[in-house]
C-alpha cells in the first residue's frame, strides 16, 4: 500500500486547517482520501488536486487543476472532468467538513501520480462545469483558494512500493 499525506497551509483564509491522507492499495485500486478540514464557512467548498506542489506565492503557485488528459472541468462522476476534480466538501455549522472520497483518477502509483502536486480547498461551491459560463468549464467558479497543501509521501510507505 502507498500512503500520502497533505497538511493544509493558509491561503485566503488563515483559519482554515486540515490534514488529509491518501491511500492506494495497489496499481489497479482506487485512491481513498480521508480526513477533515476545519475553520470553513458552513456549506459546500470546491476541492481539487492542482498541478504543482509549489507554495512560493502561496496557493496561487499551485497552478490549474491537474489535467493530464486535456479535458474540461466537470463533476467527479463525469467522464469529461479534470483528473483533479474531486467536487465539493461540505462543512457543517461548526465549520468542519469530514472528507471521505474514493476516486479512480488520482493515483499515487505510476503515471499521473498526484504525489508532489497540491490539494486546494476553495471559498465557494464548485458548480461542476454546469454554471453556463466559460469559467465554469475551467474552475467551476469555486473562487479564492482558502487553503492548500502539497501531497507528500507518508512515513509508513515503503519506497519499494512507489
Ligand atoms: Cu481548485
Ligand atoms: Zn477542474
Amino acid at each position: 500500500m502507498v500512503k500520502a499525506i497533505c497538511v493544509l497551509s493558509p491561503g485566503s483564509q488563515a483559519a482554515v486547517k486540515g490534514t488529509l491522507t491518501f491511500t492506494q492499495e495497489d496499481p489497479c485500486s482506487k485512491t481513498v482520501v480521508s480526513g477533515q478540514v476545519t475553520g470553513l464557512s458552513p456549506g459546500q467548498h470546491g476541492f481539487h488536486i492542482h498541478e504543482f506542489g509549489d507554495y512560493t506565492n502561496g496557493c496561487m503557485s499551485a497552478g490549474s487543476h491537474f489535467n493530464p488528459h486535456g479535458k474540461t472541468h466537470g463533476s467527479p462522476d463525469s467522464t469529461e472532468r479534470h483528473a483533479g476534480d474531486l467536487g465539493n466538501i461540505t462543512a457543517g455549522d461548526d465549520g468542519v467538513a469530514i472528507v471521505e472520497i474514493v476516486d479512480v483518477q488520482i493515483p499515487l502509483i505510476g503515471n499521473n501520480s498526484i504525489i508532489g502536486r497540491s490539494l486546494v480547498v476553495h471559498e465557494k461551491k464548485d458548480d461542476l462545469g454546469q454554471g453556463g459560463d466559460e469559467e465554469s468549464k475551467k474552475t467551476g467558479n469555486a473562487g479564492p483558494r482558502v487553503a492548500c497543501g502539497v501531497i507528500g509521501i507518508a512515513k509508513d510507505t515503503f519506497p519499494a512500493n512507489l
